[in-house]
Protein backbone atom coordinates (compact mmCIF):
# COMPACT_ATOMS: atom_id res chain seq x y z
CA UNK A 1 0.00 0.00 0.00
CA UNK A 2 1.25 3.59 -1.20
CA UNK A 3 2.00 5.68 2.08
CA UNK A 4 -0.04 8.04 3.10
CA UNK A 5 1.16 12.13 2.63
CA UNK A 6 -0.17 14.88 3.34
CA UNK A 7 0.47 18.65 3.95
CA UNK A 8 -0.55 21.78 6.22
CA UNK A 9 -1.34 24.93 5.02
CA UNK A 10 -2.53 27.63 7.21
CA UNK A 11 -2.95 24.89 10.34
CA UNK A 12 -5.63 22.48 7.76
CA UNK A 13 -4.17 19.39 6.44
CA UNK A 14 -4.34 18.78 2.57
CA UNK A 15 -3.73 15.60 0.49
CA UNK A 16 -1.02 16.16 -2.25
CA UNK A 17 -3.22 13.82 -4.16
CA UNK A 18 -5.76 16.81 -5.02
CA UNK A 19 -4.51 20.00 -3.69
CA UNK A 20 -1.38 21.88 -4.08
CA UNK A 21 0.37 25.24 -1.35
CA UNK A 22 0.12 27.44 -4.86
CA UNK A 23 -3.33 26.79 -6.14
CA UNK A 24 -4.73 27.39 -2.20
CA UNK A 25 -2.61 30.83 -2.29
CA UNK A 26 -4.03 31.14 -5.60
CA UNK A 27 -7.96 30.23 -4.86
CA UNK A 28 -8.10 32.67 -1.81
CA UNK A 29 -6.07 36.15 -2.92
CA UNK A 30 -6.39 35.94 -6.71
CA UNK A 31 -9.34 34.15 -7.69
CA UNK A 32 -11.84 36.29 -9.10
CA UNK A 33 -15.71 35.43 -8.04
CA UNK A 34 -18.00 36.61 -10.17
CA UNK A 35 -21.57 37.99 -9.26
CA UNK A 36 -23.01 35.37 -11.18
CA UNK A 37 -21.05 32.53 -9.24
CA UNK A 38 -22.72 30.55 -7.30
CA UNK A 39 -20.38 28.67 -4.49
CA UNK A 40 -21.76 25.41 -2.20
CA UNK A 41 -19.97 25.51 0.96
CA UNK A 42 -20.29 22.21 2.55
CA UNK A 43 -18.23 20.43 5.73
CA UNK A 44 -17.05 17.05 4.24
CA UNK A 45 -19.74 14.15 4.45
CA UNK A 46 -22.20 16.83 5.69
CA UNK A 47 -24.23 17.08 2.16
CA UNK A 48 -21.81 18.32 -0.47
CA UNK A 49 -22.88 16.33 -3.20
CA UNK A 50 -26.60 16.45 -2.51
CA UNK A 51 -26.59 19.73 -2.74
CA UNK A 52 -24.52 20.10 -5.68
CA UNK A 53 -27.24 17.56 -7.48
CA UNK A 54 -29.99 19.64 -6.19
CA UNK A 55 -28.36 22.51 -7.50
CA UNK A 56 -27.76 21.04 -11.25
CA UNK A 57 -31.39 20.05 -11.11
CA UNK A 58 -32.49 23.64 -10.27
CA UNK A 59 -30.37 25.26 -13.01
CA UNK A 60 -31.86 22.78 -15.70
CA UNK A 61 -35.38 23.61 -13.92
CA UNK A 62 -35.79 20.01 -12.65
CA UNK A 63 -34.53 18.09 -16.18
CA UNK A 64 -32.03 15.62 -15.03
CA UNK A 65 -30.32 14.97 -18.67
CA UNK A 66 -27.24 17.07 -17.16
CA UNK A 67 -27.20 15.14 -14.06
CA UNK A 68 -27.49 11.88 -15.80
CA UNK A 69 -24.77 12.52 -18.14
CA UNK A 70 -21.61 14.89 -16.96
CA UNK A 71 -20.40 13.92 -13.37
CA UNK A 72 -20.99 15.68 -10.39
CA UNK A 73 -17.07 17.24 -9.74
CA UNK A 74 -17.49 18.60 -13.66
CA UNK A 75 -20.65 20.31 -12.76
CA UNK A 76 -19.63 21.47 -9.51
CA UNK A 77 -16.03 21.54 -9.33
CA UNK A 78 -14.54 21.74 -6.36
CA UNK A 79 -12.23 24.91 -6.60
CA UNK A 80 -9.63 24.15 -3.73
CA UNK A 81 -8.62 20.82 -5.77
CA UNK A 82 -5.82 21.00 -8.77
CA UNK A 83 -7.89 19.89 -11.48
CA UNK A 84 -11.19 21.61 -9.69
CA UNK A 85 -9.54 25.02 -10.20
CA UNK A 86 -9.07 23.82 -13.80
CA UNK A 87 -12.25 22.93 -14.25
CA UNK A 88 -13.80 26.45 -12.53
CA UNK A 89 -11.32 28.22 -14.47
CA UNK A 90 -12.60 26.86 -17.86
CA UNK A 91 -16.29 26.68 -16.67
CA UNK A 92 -18.75 28.83 -18.64
CA UNK A 93 -20.41 31.43 -16.52
CA UNK A 94 -22.53 31.53 -15.21
CA UNK A 95 -20.66 28.81 -12.73
CA UNK A 96 -21.46 26.66 -10.05
CA UNK A 97 -19.01 25.70 -7.99
CA UNK A 98 -18.13 23.56 -4.61
CA UNK A 99 -15.74 23.66 -1.34
CA UNK A 100 -14.91 22.29 1.65
CA UNK A 101 -13.32 25.02 2.55
CA UNK A 102 -13.16 27.23 6.19
CA UNK A 103 -13.91 30.88 5.21
CA UNK A 104 -10.58 32.22 6.20
CA UNK A 105 -9.07 30.65 3.05
CA UNK A 106 -12.21 31.36 1.11
CA UNK A 107 -11.40 33.60 -2.40
CA UNK A 108 -10.86 37.35 -1.07
CA UNK A 109 -12.78 38.43 -3.80
CA UNK A 110 -15.90 37.37 -2.13
CA UNK A 111 -16.17 40.62 0.19
CA UNK A 112 -16.39 42.71 -3.39
CA UNK A 113 -18.80 40.41 -5.27
CA UNK A 114 -22.36 39.53 -5.18
CA UNK A 115 -21.50 35.55 -5.52
CA UNK A 116 -24.68 33.49 -3.81
CA UNK A 117 -22.81 31.39 -1.01
CA UNK A 118 -24.95 28.22 0.23
CA UNK A 119 -23.85 27.29 2.89
CA UNK A 120 -25.28 23.51 4.44
CA UNK A 121 -24.46 22.19 7.78
CA UNK A 122 -25.29 18.68 9.34
CA UNK A 123 -25.31 17.21 12.97
CA UNK A 124 -21.92 17.00 13.74
CA UNK A 125 -22.36 13.52 15.34
CA UNK A 126 -23.84 12.24 11.94
CA UNK A 127 -20.67 14.10 10.23
CA UNK A 128 -18.33 12.08 12.00
CA UNK A 129 -20.20 8.76 11.92
CA UNK A 130 -20.02 9.57 8.14
CA UNK A 131 -16.59 10.42 7.87
CA UNK A 132 -15.58 7.49 10.12
CA UNK A 133 -16.60 5.08 7.62
CA UNK A 134 -15.56 7.51 4.20
CA UNK A 135 -12.08 7.66 6.25
CA UNK A 136 -11.89 3.63 6.37
CA UNK A 137 -12.18 3.13 2.62
CA UNK A 138 -9.81 6.69 1.72
CA UNK A 139 -6.60 5.67 0.64
CA UNK A 140 -5.33 8.97 1.21
CA UNK A 141 -5.47 9.81 4.56
CA UNK A 142 -4.24 7.76 7.57
CA UNK A 143 -6.49 4.94 8.50
CA UNK A 144 -8.86 6.58 11.31
CA UNK A 145 -8.48 3.87 13.97
CA UNK A 146 -10.76 3.32 16.56
CA UNK A 147 -13.93 5.03 16.65
CA UNK A 148 -12.82 6.14 20.08
CA UNK A 149 -9.81 7.62 18.42
CA UNK A 150 -11.48 9.20 15.63
CA UNK A 151 -13.62 10.82 17.83
CA UNK A 152 -10.63 12.57 19.20
CA UNK A 153 -9.16 13.62 16.30
CA UNK A 154 -12.59 14.95 14.81
CA UNK A 155 -13.15 17.14 18.19
CA UNK A 156 -9.42 18.37 17.50
CA UNK A 157 -10.35 19.73 13.87
CA UNK A 158 -8.10 16.61 12.61
CA UNK A 159 -11.19 14.77 10.73
CA UNK A 160 -10.80 14.21 7.03
CA UNK A 161 -9.66 17.09 5.13
CA UNK A 162 -9.33 20.13 3.61
CA UNK A 163 -11.62 21.57 6.32
CA UNK A 164 -10.19 21.92 9.42
CA UNK A 165 -12.08 22.19 12.81
CA UNK A 166 -15.75 21.63 12.31
CA UNK A 167 -16.67 24.42 15.18
CA UNK A 168 -14.53 26.65 13.58
CA UNK A 169 -16.07 25.90 10.13
CA UNK A 170 -19.44 26.65 11.06
CA UNK A 171 -18.50 29.20 13.43
CA UNK A 172 -16.48 30.84 10.69
CA UNK A 173 -18.95 30.58 7.74
CA UNK A 174 -22.07 32.21 10.19
CA UNK A 175 -20.50 35.67 10.36
CA UNK A 176 -21.43 35.92 6.70
CA UNK A 177 -25.23 35.20 7.73
CA UNK A 178 -26.30 38.38 7.51
CA UNK A 179 -25.22 39.21 3.88
CA UNK A 180 -27.90 39.60 1.19
CA UNK A 181 -25.85 36.83 -0.82
CA UNK A 182 -25.48 34.07 1.68
CA UNK A 183 -28.02 31.35 2.27
CA UNK A 184 -27.59 28.94 5.51
CA UNK A 185 -29.54 25.57 5.64
CA UNK A 186 -28.70 22.41 7.46
CA UNK A 187 -28.73 18.78 6.16
CA UNK A 188 -32.01 17.95 8.41
CA UNK A 189 -34.02 20.46 7.25
CA UNK A 190 -32.98 19.01 3.15
CA UNK A 191 -33.82 15.55 5.01
CA UNK A 192 -37.42 16.73 6.63
CA UNK A 193 -38.38 19.24 3.75
CA UNK A 194 -36.84 18.95 0.60
CA UNK A 195 -39.49 20.29 -1.48
CA UNK A 196 -39.71 23.24 1.31
CA UNK A 197 -35.77 23.71 1.11
CA UNK A 198 -35.84 23.81 -2.63
CA UNK A 199 -38.65 26.60 -2.72
CA UNK A 200 -36.17 28.36 -0.11
CA UNK A 201 -32.99 28.04 -2.39
CA UNK A 202 -34.69 29.00 -5.60
CA UNK A 203 -35.97 31.99 -4.01
CA UNK A 204 -32.43 33.07 -3.13
CA UNK A 205 -31.08 32.38 -6.34
CA UNK A 206 -33.61 34.48 -7.88
CA UNK A 207 -34.92 31.34 -9.90
CA UNK A 208 -38.70 30.27 -10.32
CA UNK A 209 -39.61 26.98 -10.87
CA UNK A 210 -43.03 25.57 -11.38
CA UNK A 211 -44.82 22.89 -9.02
CA UNK A 212 -43.96 20.24 -11.40
CA UNK A 213 -40.53 21.31 -11.85
CA UNK A 214 -40.08 21.28 -8.39
CA UNK A 215 -41.35 17.73 -8.35
CA UNK A 216 -38.66 16.95 -10.37
CA UNK A 217 -36.17 18.07 -8.57
CA UNK A 218 -37.34 16.24 -5.51
CA UNK A 219 -37.47 13.21 -6.86
CA UNK A 220 -34.31 13.01 -8.99
CA UNK A 221 -32.23 14.39 -5.83
CA UNK A 222 -33.38 11.71 -3.45
CA UNK A 223 -31.11 9.32 -2.21
CA UNK A 224 -32.29 6.35 -4.26
CA UNK A 225 -31.84 8.12 -7.35
CA UNK A 226 -28.24 9.65 -6.33
CA UNK A 227 -27.33 6.45 -5.25
CA UNK A 228 -28.20 4.68 -8.97
CA UNK A 229 -26.98 7.47 -10.82
CA UNK A 230 -22.50 6.68 -11.50
CA UNK A 231 -22.21 10.21 -11.99
CA UNK A 232 -22.84 11.49 -8.77
CA UNK A 233 -22.53 8.36 -5.90
CA UNK A 234 -18.86 8.49 -6.28
CA UNK A 235 -18.19 5.45 -9.16
CA UNK A 236 -15.62 8.28 -10.30
CA UNK A 237 -13.96 8.57 -7.59
CA UNK A 238 -10.39 6.79 -8.68
CA UNK A 239 -9.13 3.39 -7.02
CA UNK A 240 -6.15 4.99 -5.99
CA UNK A 241 -7.80 7.27 -3.69
CA UNK A 242 -10.07 4.95 -2.24
CA UNK A 243 -11.24 1.43 -1.87
CA UNK A 244 -14.88 0.80 -3.07
CA UNK A 245 -14.72 -2.40 -1.48
CA UNK A 246 -14.61 -0.67 2.15
CA UNK A 247 -17.06 2.18 1.46
CA UNK A 248 -19.14 4.28 -0.12
CA UNK A 249 -20.04 7.85 -0.61
CA UNK A 250 -23.63 6.81 -0.55
CA UNK A 251 -23.95 5.40 2.91
CA UNK A 252 -26.92 5.45 4.50
CA UNK A 253 -28.50 8.70 4.08
CA UNK A 254 -29.87 9.18 6.93
CA UNK A 255 -30.18 11.32 10.33
CA UNK A 256 -29.30 10.25 13.72
CA UNK A 257 -27.14 6.82 13.03
CA UNK A 258 -24.87 8.25 15.27
CA UNK A 259 -27.14 6.83 18.09
CA UNK A 260 -25.63 3.63 16.47
CA UNK A 261 -22.30 4.29 17.00
CA UNK A 262 -21.42 6.54 19.80
CA UNK A 263 -21.83 4.97 23.58
CA UNK A 264 -23.52 7.00 25.86
CA UNK A 265 -20.22 8.47 27.82
CA UNK A 266 -18.88 9.14 24.15
CA UNK A 267 -22.12 11.26 23.33
CA UNK A 268 -21.85 13.16 26.84
CA UNK A 269 -17.95 13.88 26.11
CA UNK A 270 -18.95 15.37 22.29
CA UNK A 271 -22.29 17.58 24.00
CA UNK A 272 -19.54 18.70 26.54
CA UNK A 273 -17.13 19.50 23.81
CA UNK A 274 -19.94 20.99 21.69
CA UNK A 275 -21.33 23.70 24.14
CA UNK A 276 -17.51 24.91 25.07
CA UNK A 277 -16.90 25.15 21.32
CA UNK A 278 -20.23 26.72 20.73
CA UNK A 279 -20.95 28.90 23.55
CA UNK A 280 -21.90 32.60 22.53
CA UNK A 281 -23.31 30.79 18.87
CA UNK A 282 -26.77 32.90 19.22
CA UNK A 283 -28.46 30.15 16.51
CA UNK A 284 -30.74 27.37 17.36
CA UNK A 285 -29.70 24.47 15.16
CA UNK A 286 -32.07 21.21 14.26
CA UNK A 287 -29.99 19.08 16.40
CA UNK A 288 -29.77 21.22 19.25
S1 LIG B 1 -17.97 14.47 0.72
O1 LIG B 1 -17.20 13.24 0.35
O2 LIG B 1 -17.33 15.15 1.86
O3 LIG B 1 -18.18 15.37 -0.42
O4 LIG B 1 -19.37 13.90 1.23
P1 LIG B 1 -20.76 14.69 1.26
O5 LIG B 1 -21.36 14.64 -0.07
O6 LIG B 1 -20.57 16.01 1.91
O7 LIG B 1 -21.60 13.83 2.29
C1 LIG B 1 -21.88 12.45 2.11
C2 LIG B 1 -23.05 12.13 3.01
O8 LIG B 1 -24.25 12.69 2.42
C3 LIG B 1 -25.20 11.65 2.21
N1 LIG B 1 -26.04 11.94 1.03
C4 LIG B 1 -27.36 12.03 1.09
N2 LIG B 1 -28.23 11.90 2.11
C5 LIG B 1 -29.56 12.01 1.82
N3 LIG B 1 -30.05 12.21 0.57
C6 LIG B 1 -29.22 12.34 -0.48
N4 LIG B 1 -29.72 12.53 -1.70
C7 LIG B 1 -27.81 12.25 -0.25
N5 LIG B 1 -26.71 12.33 -1.03
C8 LIG B 1 -25.64 12.13 -0.24
C9 LIG B 1 -24.31 10.40 2.02
O9 LIG B 1 -25.07 9.22 2.15
C10 LIG B 1 -23.30 10.62 3.13
O10 LIG B 1 -23.85 10.44 4.43
P2 LIG B 1 -23.82 9.04 5.23
O11 LIG B 1 -24.32 9.39 6.61
O12 LIG B 1 -22.41 8.56 5.24
O13 LIG B 1 -24.76 8.13 4.51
Amino acid sequence: MAEVTRFTHKGIFFSPQYHSVENLIFLENEFQLLDDDIVSVVYPKSGTHWMAEILSLIRHDGDPTWINSVKLADRAPWFESVTGMECALKYPPPRLMSTHLPFRLFPKSFLHSKAKIIYTARNPKDVLVSSYHFGKALKIIKDPGSLEEFLEKFLNGNGLMASGSWFDHVKGWLEMRDRANFFFNTYEELQQDLRGSVGRICRFLGKELNSQQIDSVVENASFQKMKGNKQSNGAHISDTVMDHTKGKLMRKGISGDWKNYLTVAQNEYFDRIYQEKMQGVKMTFPWD
